[in-house]
């Protein structure tokens, strides 16, 4: 099975009923799915087929989801990215992907185009929305002219489906290869999991962002999968998402800590949210008081999710709030902790905790890095990934129950993007005035953690202020931007010159906001 058949399947089995749905474009199955035929034969005209990347940088609307679902049937890899990125990051990612087409929103076609001869593969440029661009082809307009029919290829679930861009330790960005049999083990993995039931008038609101796996292969697949309706969120605003889940009736919600945090900071007392039955959250670690509050005013059925982009739902935990932070093992995978530095034989006792590690045979599981042979390597040993989770292992009444506890390596998670300390720290060491820089997650409540900077000066006239319009005009997106800074005389660090970011963090947990988890 494959993914486009799949969808195939969905638009047969109920062709009356409404796929997307984004503000006043209603389309249903059976209007939806020729849409998506029409793009995969333009596509196939324009030269694309099996095998071949299309780049995707794109908010989460109804042609992203047109797009993926196209690539999909014409057996090409679809390879969103995230919309946040500047100039350096659009090039690295197409030619990382080696992408042989990009299609884009009309609000990154400035950027875009600026560094068109840098990506010499990349053969075809689609801009979705009004603007209109010398060399472009325009998203409508293409969907406009007629185009003949084609012949698909048969597809395997081993063929690839989509690579998805995930940094970790070193702050480069690797592809994660997933196969269509992943891509739909993820799908129906995590709903096992969860619990939802299909021809349920699922109306799901999607809030996770299309170029992560959670948004991709749960919101959007499981919402096909299911036959439910799919609503594209392209920019997240509290208020707006309330309005939606009154007026749409939305039944499924699935957000980053943070989006819980910010919709239940809005005045809830005149909403009527009774129709949302389906509450999950991923990404980040939660407050015990923020998965209570989930539970008290949005839906008992709160759920917790855990994974990551290579292997998917490895852990979660139904009605969290009960016993916030604990999880049990997924349907289709295996968890173990272990030992820092041990393999995946030196399991800790109940009661301690270690490295989270996954068993790679499950069929949510990614095949690969792209082009990356030593990061697979180095991730992936004798058959387990290494998540680079801290988690506390323990067993009830019996039951194996994992807590993930934080990163064993310094990984900042903020909102639940990842962002590596490194990277910032090259960055700031680079302005003439710093001579030194450590930089650390700081305990956030919307956040969960924001960059904190601290800095050594060579020229002791440097402000913050000036620091923060010099990594406004860098090349790092402006998520990963310090939102403190902090001036020292000297960065704490070990005798082979390692920081000791602990003693930094420590610094930062005293001033912490909120409430460590499970409390
Ligand atoms: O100063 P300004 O104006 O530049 O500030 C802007 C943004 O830079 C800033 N901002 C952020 C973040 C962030 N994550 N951390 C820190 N700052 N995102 C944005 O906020 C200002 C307003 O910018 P915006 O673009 O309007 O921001 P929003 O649209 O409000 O974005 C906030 C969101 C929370 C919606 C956004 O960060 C987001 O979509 N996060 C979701 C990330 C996500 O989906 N994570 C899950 C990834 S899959 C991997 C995983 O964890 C997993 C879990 C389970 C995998 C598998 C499983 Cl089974
Ligand atoms: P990514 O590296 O983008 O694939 O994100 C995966 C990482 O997000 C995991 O390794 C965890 O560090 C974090 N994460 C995902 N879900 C949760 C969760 N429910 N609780 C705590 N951390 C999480
Ligand atoms: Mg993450």
């Amino acid at each position: 099975m494959d993914v486009a058949t799949m969808a195939d399947w969905a638009v047969s089995r109920t062709p009356e009923k409404l796929a997307v749905v984004e503000g006043n474009k209603r389309l249903t199955y059976r209007e939806w799915g020729e849409r998506v035929d029409r793009l995969a034969r333009h596509l196939v005209r324009l030269g694309i087929g099996r095998g071949d990347r299309v780049a995707c940088m794109l908010k989460n609307r109804e042609e992203h989801a047109t797009t993926f679902f196209a690539v999909q049937k014409l057996g090409a890899v679809a390879t969103p990215f995230n919309f946040r990125v500047k100039r350096d990051g659009i090039v690295y990612h197409v030619n990382d992907s080696g992408a042989k087409a990009l299609v884009f929103d009309d609000d990154v076609a400035e950027e875009v185009l600026v560094v068109r001869e840098l990506m010499p593969g990349c053969e075809h440029y689609i801009c979705v929305g009004k603007g209109r661009v010398e060399g472009v082809l325009p998203f409508e307009e293409l969907m406009s002219e007629e185009v003949p029919p084609v012949e698909f290829p048969a597809l395997s679930g081993d063929d690839p489906s989509v690579i998805l861009y995930t940094s970790g330790t070193t702050g480069t960005p690797k592809g994660v290869l997933i196969t269509h049999s992943a891509s739909l083990a993820r799908a129906y993995g995590l709903i096992l999991n969860h619990g939802q039931r299909h021809m349920d008038g699922e109306r799901a609101i999607g809030l996770m962002p299309l170029f992560h796996t959670v948004g991709l292969h749960t919101v959007l697949l499981g919402t096909v999968l299911l036959n439910g309706t799919y609503f594209p969120v392209e920019r997240f605003s509290p208020v707006d998402v309330l309005d939606l889940i009154e007026r749409e009736r939305i039944t499924y919600l699935f957000g980053t800590p943070t989006h819980f945090q910010m919709l239940l900071a809005e005045d809830l007392s005149a909403r009527d949210l009774s129709s949302v039955r389906h509450a999950l959250y991923a990404g980040a670690l939660m407050p015990g008081r923020l998965a209570r509050e989930c539970s008290e005013k949005l839906t008992e059925n709160f759920t917790l999710i855990y994974g990551n982009t290579e292997t998917y739902n490895s852990l979660f935990m139904r009605n969290t709030h009960r016993r916030p932070g604990a999880a049990v093992c997924g349907v289709l995978h295996e968890a173990r902790v272990v030992e820092l530095g041990g393999t995946h034989e030196d399991v800790v006792a109940p009661g301690e905790e270690g490295e989270l590690i996954v068993n790679v045979r499950s069929p949510e599981s990614f095949r690969e890095y792209w082009n990356k042979p030593e990061q697979t390597a180095d991730k992936v040993r004798e058959g387990w990934y290494y998540t680079g989770d801290s988690c506390l292992y323990e067993v009830k009444d019996g039951q194996p129950l994992f807590t993930i506890t934080g990163r064993i390596d310094d990984l900042i998670i903020s909102g639940g993007e990842n962002i590596h300390p490194a990277e910032i720290e090259n960055l700031l060491a680079s302005h003439p005035g710093v001579s030194d820089v450590a930089v650390v997650g700081a305990p956030d409540l919307r956040w969960g953690e924001v960059v904190k900077a601290f800095v050594v000066r060579s020229d002791p006239s440097l402000t913050e202020k000036q620091l923060d319009n010099f990594f406004k005009e860098s090349s790092l997106e402006n998520y990963k931007r310090p939102r403190s800074y902090e001036f020292l005389s000297e960065i704490p660090r070990n005798p082979s010159g390692k920081i000791l970011r602990a003693q930094l963090k420590e610094r930062e947990g005293k001033r912490d906001l909120g409430e460590k988890v499970g409390s």
